[in-house]
């Protein structure tokens, strides 16, 4: 029998966090990007997630020189640790000029503000080694719809997304969509929206998605459901699991802290689709509880990866024979409760 893939993990500075909420400061000590750096490997995780600013801190203050040289420096980082860059992120959510919008904004200083910092961003993922832009597009909608055009919105990103692929002919580009926060309507809620956004730029082959749990749920729809749809086109490129209590505020939970059964549907999809055959990694964009003790920092990712490996043991020893007779029999409440014994242990 050919041996099960096993996956390659990854996070970003950001997941470790220190409890700050719009009603509330934060309940932990910042830690150094260095020490963040050192935990990755001891936690089992391979590579590590960037946004520009995390590869190249204060970046809008630099010289394009400067970035340069210490991008390359933290790529020397990288390969003596043995520490692979999933992705680099323009982080455009931050700065004064993006107030109202990026790439969408209605003032063009603003929108050439955000082509520029993303082509940069693409050289420096060039630096670190990966082709990966990974796109959030965190202010691109509205909080009154008056204030701008949807049909305008959808041209100008594409005309954004053209110009990042231009620049550089390798560089492939996933959209993680999101339908609300920061913004009351974002322009590209969902995976169908960034797909059919890919179809409309001048090399779609090189535009995909990212899929985010969380992001998923804020929708209405269901992750394993988003994670087929994606891959039924081969355009899933990078994935952000964690966990979401609902309609409520971005939770970033750990992976099956909030729906166990939806962990295992995302987890068995993955498994069924390869996710990962191609070098994409298991990414947890996961944020610690904010009364998290500075003691327990790390326990949401080592808790992420534990419960996915777990899940990929439910997955392999799920009697898929049995679900293809029950499913014969139309008897989906013995799949049902099937599923359940499954995961609470007694097969
Ligand atoms: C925001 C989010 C971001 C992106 C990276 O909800 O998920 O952290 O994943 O820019
Ligand atoms: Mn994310």
């Amino acid at each position: 029998m050919a041996k099960p893939a096993s996956y390659k993990f990854c996070f970003g500075p950001w997941n470790i966090s220190e409890g700050g909420d719009p009603y509330g400061p934060t309940t932990r000590p910042p830690q150094t990007f260095d020490w963040k750096f050192d935990q990755l490997k001891k936690l089992g995780y391979d590579a590590m997630m960037f946004h520009d600013d995390d590869a190249v801190p204060d970046i809008d203050g630099k010289s394009s020189s400067q970035v340069i040289k210490e991008a390359k420096a933290l790529k020397k980082r990288l390969d003596d640790a043995g520490i692979a860059a999933e992705m680099t992120a323009p982080r455009l959510w931050f700065s004064p000029q993006t107030i109202d919008g990026a790439y969408t904004s209605n003032d063009p200083k603003a929108r050439q503000y955000a082509i520029d910092r993303s082509l940069q961003c693409i050289d420096i993922g060039k630096i670190l080694g990966t082709d990966l832009l990974v796109l959030w597009l965190a202010r691109e909608g509205t909080y009154l719809r008056e204030s701008k055009s949807g049909k305008k919105s959808v041209e100008l990103l594409v005309k954004a997304f053209d110009k990042m692929l231009a620049h550089d002919k390798k560089v492939r580009l996933a959209i993680e969509p999101k339908p609300n926060e920061p913004m009351d309507h974002a322009y590209v809620p969902t995976i169908g929206h960034a797909l059919a956004m890919a179809q409309l730029t001048s090399d779609q082959k090189r535009v995909g998605a990212l899929i985010e749990t969380a992001h998923c749920i804020l929708a209405g729809l269901d992750p394993a459901d988003e994670i087929d749809f994606a891959m039924a086109f081969g355009k899933l490129w990078s994935l952000h699991l964690n966990d979401q209590n609902g309609l409520k505020f971005d939770q970033d939970k750990p992976f099956g802290s909030a729906n166990l059964r939806s962990a295992f549907n995302q987890v068995r999809v993955l498994e069924r689709n390869k996710y990962g055959s191609k070098g994409e990694y298991i990414c947890f964009d996961v944020h610690p509880f904010r009364p998290t003790k500075v003691e327990h920092t790390l326990a949401h990712l080592d808790n992420s990866r534990r419960t996915f490996l777990r899940l990929v043991e439910k997955a392999r020893s799920f009697d898929e024979a049995k679900v293809s007779q029950l499913i014969g029999e139309r008897d989906y409440q013995a799949l049902d409760q099937m599923v359940i014994e499954h995961l609470l242990g007694k097969d």
